[in-house]
């Protein structure tokens, strides 16, 4: 009993340990502030292709493969209206609500929290015939990115999300399925449009969230190639129009959280 008393103890201590303390953190600081910077890079200049639009969402890849593997990045954007880029990003990266807008898991589990903004993360994910099943083990980090000149028609906020594949000791490796190797990020501002008078109340009516998603997921072992390009293509598009929506409707009634 006292045991398993200190050992909740130490669980409900764990999250408030800055993430700063953790041999992983160099890694995350780096990675997070070179995708933030990636991802606000524009499109332009050819090496993008559009492959899917719809509304504002325009979804665009470049075709690479390594190691004969397909890993073709992808890159895209898209505009909200009526949620925060705080209340898109919380809800990408919080476990609470994966399964209620990621179609492509099977299982979840959290391997471990390393703070109260990062998380390791273990995913099933449903399998694709004719191929292996696929697995993830990826640290996931959230956090906001101070505003560097704050001034007009500048985004009142932006939030990142930031994922990447990595190793930890409580890996059950039971070699049943093939792991992929993913980097991906979720980038996210708040701007007030239409603005506001000053001392006029914001409401839902005036939040415009413009999103930025970029991955790279190495399959890690054989995949068709044109059975790959085909789920590429299917999947992205009805994830990010399914997550937006999500966010949305959930957001709908409640109070704003910039
Ligand atoms: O970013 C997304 N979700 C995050 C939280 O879950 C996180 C997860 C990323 C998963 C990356 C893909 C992992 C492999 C998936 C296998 C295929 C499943 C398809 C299911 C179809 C029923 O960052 C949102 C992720 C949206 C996922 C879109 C699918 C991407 C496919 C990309 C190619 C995958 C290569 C390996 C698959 C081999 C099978 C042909």
């Amino acid at each position: 009993e006292e045991f398993r008393e200190r050992l909740r103890q130490k669980q409900l201590a764990a999250p408030r340990k800055p993430a700063a303390t953790h041999p992983l953190w160099p890694q995350i600081e780096k990675l997070t502030m070179e995708q933030l910077g990636y991802a606000q890079q524009g499109v332009e200049g050819g090496v993008w292709q559009l492959f899917a639009e719809e509304g504002e969402m325009k979804m665009y890849r470049r075709e690479l493969e390594e190691d004969g593997l397909v890993v073709d990045p992808l890159k895209a954007v898209h505009q909200v209206r009526g949620a925060t880029a705080h209340e898109m990003a919380h809800h990408f990266w919080s476990p609470d609500v994966r399964f209620e807008w990621d179609t492509s898991i099977e299982q979840m589990t959290v391997l471990d929290r390393i703070s109260s903004d990062t998380i390791i993360f273990l995913q099933l994910h449903k399998r694709v015939w004719p191929t292996a099943q696929r697995d993830a083990l990826f640290w996931s980090h959230v956090r906001k990115i101070p505003p560097s000149h704050p001034a007009n028609g500048e985004a009142y906020d932006t939030w990142i999300v930031c994922n990447q594949s990595t190793e930890h000791p409580d890996d059950p490796k039971d070699g049943k399925c093939v792991r992929v190797d993913l980097t991906v990020c979720f980038v996210c501002q708040t701007f007030i449009d239409p603005p506001v008078q000053e001392g006029e109340e914001i409401t839902r009516d005036n939040l415009l969230t413009k999103i930025t998603y970029c991955s790279v997921v190495n399959p890690g072992g054989w995949a068709p190639a044109s059975v790959l390009r085909a789920v590429y293509k299917r999947e992205y598009p009805k994830f990010l129009k399914r997550f937006t929506q999500y966010v949305g409707e959930k957001c709908e009634s409640q109070p704003i959280a910039f």
